[in-house]
């Protein structure tokens, strides 16, 4: 795919597709967008982050992941209409160009590419990455339970089987420890959101405990004005609050790791749908669901700029 211009955010596609669309859209965007490789996967695929600078040196950052777990397509899907409307926006949104006049925004759209490559070959319901566990013959670890944040706690499992499987140690997965590293050494790092899917949902820390997030009224309002404006676009109806009040204990997430971490606005969504068809979501949802997702992004993403 050289060319932008002639890709259909109405499909879902493989991973040789977005990867030369991200190219695309660096080549079309020039200063503006470029494609960064922060690692490699397990079986040794680029891991690619869409970097939207304006120049600058050491400026605040904005973290946005999507299909860390393969199977929800509509993340990676919802992802690239995403970043391109980020890179289009600039110059014409008042907000977009608010955001990237004094902010960076990396995008890292296909977090877990083995799991997603494997999601088009063999098994469409895949989640975990494609690691290779000692002494079993089952494979992956889930990368939102590998985070070093209540590392191997409630809500995630030691059996190698288990599609919550924590793996041998926190970071083990390459995946997950790029982002980390990423994070870290880029230092001034504001917002990380983390986009799932399904079951219509924006949630913050924390997940591995139940004691309230130090910021969590700040957090929580502005995840009710997220939410409503995400609502205004089509009705569509989220429910919001800390991952364990709101979902379900879970150790290990990439958004607790990044609160931990100095990220004060860490948040991750569970885009559509609700169950009817989970995350086998039918390509005609992909532009509507980006479409309402994106005003809440802007939200989280104006706040990190305004405070
Ligand atoms: N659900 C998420 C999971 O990993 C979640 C829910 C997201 C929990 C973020 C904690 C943090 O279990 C899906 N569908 O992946
Ligand atoms: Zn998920």
């Amino acid at each position: 795919e050289r060319s932008t211009g002639t890709f259909d955010f109405a499909s879902y596609h493989t991973i040789e597709e977005i990867y030369g669309w991200m190219e695309a859209l660096a080549a079309a965007h020039p200063g503006l967008v470029t494609r960064l490789q922060i690692g490699q996967s397990y079986e040794k695929r680029p891991l690619y982050v869409l970097k939207f600078s304006t120049g600058g040196a050491g400026r605040p950052a904005i973290w946005l992941d999507t299909g860390i777990h393969s199977r929800e397509w509509i993340t990676q899907a919802t992802g690239v209409w995403t970043a391109n409307k980020i890179a289009e926006e600039y110059g014409k949104d008042p907000s977009v160009t608010a955001i990237l006049d004094s902010m960076d925004i990396f995008f890292e759209i296909v977090t877990n590419p083995d799991g997603f490559a494997y999601t088009h070959s063999t098994n469409r319901l895949w989640r975990k990455t494609r690691s290779v566990n000692a002494g079993s013959s089952c494979v992956g670890v889930d990368p939102n339970r590998n985070w070093d944040a209540g590392f191997g706690g409630p809500g995630s499992s030691s059996n190698p089987c288990s599609e919550t499987y924590h793996g041998p140690y926190a970071h083990s997965e390459s995946e997950v420890s790029a982002i980390a590293d990423f994070i870290l050494r880029h230092g001034n790092v504001k917002a990380a959101v983390s986009i799932h899917s399904y079951s219509q949902m924006l949630m913050f820390p924390y997940g591995y405990k139940a004691a309230p997030a130090p910021d969590r009224r700040e957090l929580n309002d502005l995840a009710a004005e997220a939410v409503r404006d995400l609502a205004a676009v089509y009705g569509t109806e989220y429910t919001y609050g800390s991952i364990i009040d709101t979902i379900y204990q879970a150790a290990g997430t990439t958004v607790d790791w990044a609160y931990d971490n100095g990220v004060k606005f860490s948040y991750t969504f569970e885009l559509r749908d609700t169950g009817r068809y989970g995350f086998l979501l039918p390509a005609g949802q992909i532009v509507p669901t980006a479409r309402e997702t994106w005003p809440a992004l802007l939200d989280i993403m104006l706040h990190a700029l305004e405070h």
